[in-house]
This record gives structure tokens, sequence and C-alpha cells, in this order.
């Protein structure tokens, strides 16, 4: 069985969390006490030297990167209604992960963590970086959704995950989608898996 390193406010691990739910794949989860620093700790770099979580293990096979890991779920459990085979079709989702990891996710955390989790210590710099390059990005999410219901596709993928986890994370800085995002959004956080997968309430 899976075995899932993860913390429950992380929108990395939720996005894994989601797709393992959804699909009904057996897992258990090792929770990482981040707020104690255990992320740090020599033992768990020794897991992990990047000091992050979510780490998807399988007997001595051990896999780090979100995006690799849902990948890796939908290769070994040929999930293929979420990463799709066709080549064109698959080259959108790996477009969409990748601009979620290089685009997005900085802007997420300089905002969520920083303003968020860090409070009242978060760097501004940071938070004020955020903030000016967040809405440049949610037009362009604005713009790929505004002639289609899911980003790739006509049902949701991988990549909707993704994307979708970031969009939560930003709810705890009361960013909140509008428009065909916000409706987009709506259809990905009803899927049972992602809300399976959803935290306590902070
Ligand atoms: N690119 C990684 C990012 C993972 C990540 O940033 N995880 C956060 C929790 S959401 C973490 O463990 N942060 C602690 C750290 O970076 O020291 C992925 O997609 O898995």
């Amino acid at each position: 069985m899976y075995k899932l390193y993860h913390f429950p406010y992380s929108q990395h691990g939720r996005r894994v969390v989601s797709l393992l739910e959804e699909a009904g794949i057996p897992y258990e989860i090792r929770s990482v006490a981040m707020m104690e620093g255990e992320h740090m700790s020599p033992e768990f770099l020794k897991i992990n030297p990047n000091h992050q979580i979510p780490i998807l293990e399988d007997g001595d096979f051990r896999l780090t990167e979100s995006n690799a890991i849902l990948r890796f779920i939908c290769n070994e459990h040929n999930l293929t209604q979420w990463y799709p085979t066709d080549a064109k079709l698959r080259a959108k989702v790996d477009q969409w992960l990748d601009w979620n990891q290089t685009r997005l996710a900085p802007t997420v955390t300089d905002i969520v963590l920083n303003k968020v989790f860090f409070a009242p210590n978060g760097d501004q710099q940071a938070i004020e970086r955020g903030e000016k390059n967040l809405p440049e990005l949610l037009d362009i999410l604005e713009g790929a959704l505004s002639n289609s219901d899911y980003l790739v596709g006509n049902r949701p993928t991988i990549a909707d995950l993704s994307v979708a986890s970031n969009l939560f994370h930003l709810g705890f800085a009361e960013v909140k989608p509008t428009g065909k995002t916000e409706e987009w959004y709506r259809r990905i956080f009803d899927i049972q898996g992602f809300q399976k997968s959803l935290p306590p309430k902070m």
C-alpha cells in the first residue's frame, strides 16, 4: 500500500490525496509535523533532502514532487481519464501542470505562506510581489476557461486537481476566484476526492 507523507494544509499534498481518493486507491497517511519543523530534522532530510512533502512511498520506491506523483499514480493504475493517452491532450495536461508549478505556485506561496502561515512575521516584500503578479495569472486562467468547463478536454484531469489545489490555498488569504474560474473551481471543489482532501477548518 502507498504511504503518503502529507500535511493537511499542504496544497501539494492535497492534489495527491484528491486523486488517490477519487480513484479509490488504498493509501496510508504519514502526517509530517511541519509546524514543529519535522521536515528539517535529520531523519526527514534523509527521506527528502528538499525538506518538502508530499512524498509517496511504495516499499523501497520513493517519489517526491507532487505532479510527478500524480503522473506516476495515473500511469501505475492506468487512470487514462485523469491523464489522457492522446499525445496532444497529454501535452496540454503537462503544460498546465508545469504552468501550475512554475507560474502559479511561487505567487501562491508568496502570498499565503507570508500573509497567513508566517503571520505576523511574514516577508512583506514577498506578499507585495505575489499580489502584484496574481492578477495576470488569474486572467490567464480565466482566458483558458472562457470556452471550456475544464483545463483540458471535456472532463477533469490531474491538471485541474493540481491547479485547483493552489486556488484552494489562495482561499486561506481570502482570495476567491471569479467569473468562469469560479464556476470551474466549484466543479473541481465538488469532486468527491477533492472534498475528502480538505483540511480541518483553521
Ligand atoms: N515542488 C514541490 C513543492 C512541495 C512543497 O513546497 N511542499 C511544501 C508544503 S506545501 C513544503 O514541504 N515546504 C517546506 C519547505 O519547503 O521547507 C511539489 O510540487 O511537491
